[in-house]
């Protein structure tokens, strides 16, 4: 098996130490980092993105993976900062103020990385102005918002209110999720896009931005 594929595999079954150390061997291969990432990590959390989409795999092996992958990903960052390598774009995601249940938002916040894009995680209860200020500071093509209370999802209007009030509105995509939350809802307050789990927001940050 080549190296990538082993890698791959060890995203896939969630080995993180496996995932580290293979990692480190393709480097001192003197394969590039951005190849690890493309052909090896973002590759195996693929397959765990579509296996959960076929519901052939549920949350708990889906955040081995994403553990594993982010393992080899921490690894890579400094030299793909270096690179200068492309991620497909920038997301600022978080919980709405008021909620604390982060759980759902981690597990998109890390299918998004394994995806290829580069994430800012605010955490649970996020305030507007602090969605406002992180998309500015890094100039994020996608929001994403977050809430699993009927009673803070209605704050995400809020924000997208705030957020079409500035010119940052013309760029950003903003993409919303969570248990509460519907197709209609998220139409209803301005979002671009409703993803009722974390392969579908995947595919729906892709289909926003036109990324294969
Ligand atoms: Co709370 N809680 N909780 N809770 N809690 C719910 C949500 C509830 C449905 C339980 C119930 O009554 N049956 C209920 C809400 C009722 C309602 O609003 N109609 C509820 C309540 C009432 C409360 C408190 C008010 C309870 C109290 O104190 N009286 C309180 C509120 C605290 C607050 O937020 N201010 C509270 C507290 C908590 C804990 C802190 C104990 C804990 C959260 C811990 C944490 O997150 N760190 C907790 C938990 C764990 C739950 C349940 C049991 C599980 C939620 C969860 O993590 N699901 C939940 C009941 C349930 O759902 N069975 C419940 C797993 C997670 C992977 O799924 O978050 O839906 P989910 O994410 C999915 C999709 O929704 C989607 O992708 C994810 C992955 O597939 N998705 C996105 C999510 N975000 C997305 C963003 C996207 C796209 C997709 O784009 C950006």
């Amino acid at each position: 098996m080549d190296i990538f594929k082993e890698i791959a595999a060890a995203v896939e079954s969630g080995d993180l130490d496996l995932v580290k150390s293979l990692t480190e061997k393709a480097l001192a291969r003197d394969v590039s980092a951005e190849e690890i990432l493309n052909k090896a990590l973002v590759s195996g959390m693929n397959v765990i993105g579509e296996k959960f989409k076929n519901m052939e795999v549920f949350i708990p092996e889906v955040l081995v993976s994403a553990r594993a992958m982010n393992g080899g990903m921490e690894i890579l960052k400094p030299l793909l900062i270096k690179a200068n390598v492309k991620f497909k774009g920038k997301v600022v995601i978080g919980t709405v103020k008021g909620d604390l249940h982060d759980i759902g938002k981690n597990i998109v916040a890390m299918m998004l990385k394994g995806a290829g894009y580069e994430v800012t995680d605010l955490g649970a209860d996020v305030s507007k102005e602090k969605f406002l200020d992180a998309l500015q500071k890094e100039s994020a093509d996608i929001l994403g918002l977050s809430a699993l209370l009927t009673t803070t999802m209605t704050y995400m209007k809020e924000i997208v209110a705030a957020l079409g009030s500035t010119d940052l509105r013309a760029k950003v995509k903003v993409l919303v999720g969570g248990a509460p939350l519907t197709e209609a809802y998220a139409r209803s307050i301005g979002a671009d896009g409703y993803a009722p789990d974390a392969a579908l927001a995947v595919d729906l940050a892709n289909s926003l931005l036109g990324k294969a």
